[in-house]
């Protein structure tokens, strides 16, 4: 059925599975749900810990470069919304963390990993916010790719992830809504804030279809995912629904989409687009893309900010611990 996906090393044909790997692949196969103390094969952990972790990276980064607004909101009604939309990043990280943690790995070393640039977070979110339009843009095109993806999400076999996930897409619709909302405001205002609406796209669109990662044949991935149903739909397969889903709506808006060869095609029932530039995804996501040295940066900076306040919650904690230890010694 996907025959353009390049199978992910280590994937397995059932005469290679032991016993267990073939009555694992029976229960995922039948749709069951994994549960943390479930046995499961180790790369099937492995895997879900990198796509966790990565997503749990991309909500906490991702608040970066709307937290950079809520200052300069336009109005009192704007900044409460996007105060409360970059807050609900806050929580999906803690959630998607939370459900990294039942796998066996600990919060301390995921973010150790990424701090060290040894784990990856959304290549989107190296792209500078330079002004309001950009808030407008990320909310309609970054949260509506997130969803996209998401959405799918909330079926994953791995229990926590997938339940994790149906809080998460309520959230990320408000999200898209919020920033749809921004850009209806900005393309019926004055031909200049149009122009701002129009150059937000421009800037957005591309990184936005590479959210989906790499195209099929270069996914290294999906193969072995999508067989253990933690992925359910390919990239290519997402993307183009992204693109079906967005050009009416960008035509409502009056925008052009930044692409000449975007064309319907009957035959498809579907939109012809062109493919982003697949260097420039590539490039950012080995760390050189417009701003992460900034992202990171600011992550790490965070962090050892927060390290007092760590060192006394642990001491609070242990001196609860004490003083239980003693009550209990003195009722005994
Ligand atoms: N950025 O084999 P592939 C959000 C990496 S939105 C960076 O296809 P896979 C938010 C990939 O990790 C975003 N790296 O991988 C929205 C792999 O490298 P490694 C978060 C990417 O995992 C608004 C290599 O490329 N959403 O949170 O099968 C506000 C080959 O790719 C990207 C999620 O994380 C990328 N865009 O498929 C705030 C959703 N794409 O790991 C926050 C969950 C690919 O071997 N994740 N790579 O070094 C997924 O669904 C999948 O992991 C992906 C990639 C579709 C992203």
């Amino acid at each position: 059925m996907y025959a353009q996906l390049v199978k992910s090393e280590g994937t397995k044909s059932r005469e290679e599975m032991s016993p267990e790997e073939i009555a694992f692949q029976e229960r995922i196969d039948r749709g069951e749900k994994i549960e943390p103390k479930e046995w499961m094969p180790e790369g099937y952990r492995k895997t879900l810990i990198r796509q966790i972790g990565q997503h749990a990276h991309s909500e906490i980064v991702g608040q970066l470069p709307e937290g950079n607004w809520i200052t300069r909101a336009p109005t009192l009604e704007r900044k409460a919304i996007l105060l409360a939309k970059v807050q609900d990043e806050a929580g999906h990280g803690l959630y998607l963390y939370s459900a990294a943690e039942t796998l066996g790995v600990s919060r301390d070393d995921l973010l150790d990993k990424l701090h060290s640039g040894n784990m990856k977070y959304s290549s989107i979110f190296n792209y500078p916010t330079l002004n309001w339009a950009d808030i407008g843009a990320v909310g309609w095109l970054v949260d509506g790719a997130a969803i996209m993806n998401q959405v799918p999400l909330q079926r994953t076999s791995y229990g926590p992830y997938s339940r994790a996930m149906i809080r998460i897409c309520k959230e990320e619709s408000f999200h898209q809504r919020q920033g749809y909302d921004i850009m209806m405001k900005m393309a019926a205002g004055t031909p200049e804030q149009k122009a701002m609406a129009q150059d937000a796209m421009n800037r957005f669109w591309y990184p936005a279809l590479m959210m989906f990662g790499p195209s099929d044949k270069d996914s290294v991935h999906s193969a072995q995912s999508m067989q253990w149903k933690i992925k359910i739909n390919t990239n290519d397969e997402l993307r183009q629904k992204f693109v079906d889903q967005t050009v009416p709506q960008a035509h409502y808006l009056g925008l052009t989409i930044p692409d000449e060869n975007l064309k319907w095609n009957e035959e498809t029932g579907a939109w012809d687009f062109s493919e982003p530039d697949w260097s420039e995804f590539f490039a950012v996501i080995a760390g050189n893309g417009p701003c992460n040295e900034e992202r990171l940066g600011a992550r790490v900076k965070a962090w050892e900010d927060g390290e007092w306040f760590r060192d006394g919650l642990m001491a609070h904690a242990k001196k609860a611990d004490a003083r239980r230890a003693a009550a209990k010694h003195a009722a005994e």
